[in-house]
């Protein structure tokens, strides 16, 4: 859909006239950059009912409400004329948030842009810390990489015939012997704080190289920093996009974010534990595995993800180009492990322990 109908943007009062140009970063929800004749003026997007249920709005409002009773830059969701947190009709499940930050970056090209995220996050997380909410919308399963797993193995079995399965079947042998060596290495169980769920870096809103919010709410969860910091490093420290199929991780960048999160830490009044920020090493691997599982299975399934029609053939073929990409990262990664870990010990877990943890 290129425009949204125009029926929807009615729902809303604008001061000017609006305009709307579609944007797909996404891989989830239809969006549309909302502006005005004098910049932009919102977000709109239609949410994908599938994955999400409206009642997740309840959750970002409450989330952004709290990170702006702390000072904190955030999207807010803007109320229809009728004071509803999203609109909806047999065209969908429409809503608008408010635009903040600059620009989005879909790769980062300097380790200090890293440093400036993850104190970002560290903030957040601080933020959120007391915040008192139990959520509407629980999005069971969503690091559970075992079902993940199993998911994959279910799509092979199911799609013997799939174009793409002679090239799908070595990728998932190689992903299923990789979670089967990881698994002593996690530690478990972690405790759960309340995470943004989906940081990569596409989802941080820069203004210049100033991380100034994050951005994509739906994710919001109580789960684990394992899988919070994991997901990040996956994404920041894969100098390429998501699309390249042959990334590398990037151990200045680690280090950067490390250093970022550390300063976002100091003077914290309840700071993850040590063990929580150990975990940060076995949860990059798990996640870039986990993500490349779930893009495999879409390889072969076609349902989930969504792709760029204008750079690759067929939705299949966008996905397993990104499964290639996450499994060349984790190797990338598994090459580099020690020196993570050694970064992750210097740089976090010392300072954790002089702070008296
Ligand atoms: C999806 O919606 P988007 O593009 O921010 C996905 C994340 C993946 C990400 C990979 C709800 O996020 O889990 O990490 O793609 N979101 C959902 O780019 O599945
Ligand atoms: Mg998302």
């Amino acid at each position: 859909m290129s425009q949204p109908p125009a029926h929807v943007l009615t729902q809303w009062s604008w001061p000017a006239p609006v305009t709307a140009r579609p944007l797909h970063d996404g891989l989830i929800n239809d969006t549309w950059l909302l502006r005005d004749a004098h910049g932009p003026v919102g977000i709109l997007q239609r949410l994908n009912t599938a994955i999400f249920p409206p009642s997740i709005h309840a959750d970002i409002h409450a989330l952004t409400s709290h990170l702006r009773a702390k000072g904190m830059l955030t999207p807010e969701l803007v109320p229809t004329t009728t004071g509803d947190l999203w609109f909806e009709d047999d065209t969908g499940v429409w809503r608008v948030q408010t635009h903040v930050g600059r620009r989005t970056m879909h790769a980062i090209d300097d380790p200090s842009q890293a440093r400036a995220a993850a104190t970002l996050v560290a903030r957040f997380h601080a933020a959120t810390s007391d915040l008192d909410w139990t959520f509407h919308h629980v999005r069971a399963g969503a690091h559970d990489t075992p079902a993940h797993m199993a998911n994959l193995e279910r799509a092979l079995s199911e799609h013997p015939h799939h174009r793409l399965y002679e090239q799908v079947a070595p990728l998932a042998e190689s992903v299923f012997a990789a979670w089967e060596a990881l698994q002593p290495s996690l530690e478990r169980p972690q405790p759960t704080r309340i995470i943004h769920g989906d940081l990569k870096i596409s989802n941080v809103r820069f203004d210049g190289d100033e991380a100034v919010a994050l951005v994509d709410l739906d994710t919001i969860a109580r789960a684990t920093l394992e899988e919070e910091l994991g997901d990040a490093m996956r994404s920041w420290c894969n100098e390429s996009t998501e699309d390249a199929p042959e990334p590398h991780f990037s151990l200045a960048i680690f280090e950067a974010a490390l250093r970022g999160y550390a300063e976002g830490l100091a003077g914290q009044a309840s700071p993850p534990s040590v063990d929580e920020l150990a975990s940060i090493v076995a949860g990059t691997e798990r996640i870039t595995l986990e993500l490349t599982s779930r893009f495999a299975t879409d390889a072969l399934r076609e349902t989930y993800f969504g792709w760029n029609p204008d750079a690759f053939a067929s939705r299949g073929d966008h996905n397993l180009v990104r499964a290639l990409g996450q499994y060349r990262l984790v190797c990338s990664f598994q090459a580099q492990r020690d020196e993570a870990r050694g970064l992750v010990e210097r740089i976090l877990l010392q300072q954790r322990h002089t702070a008296g943890a």
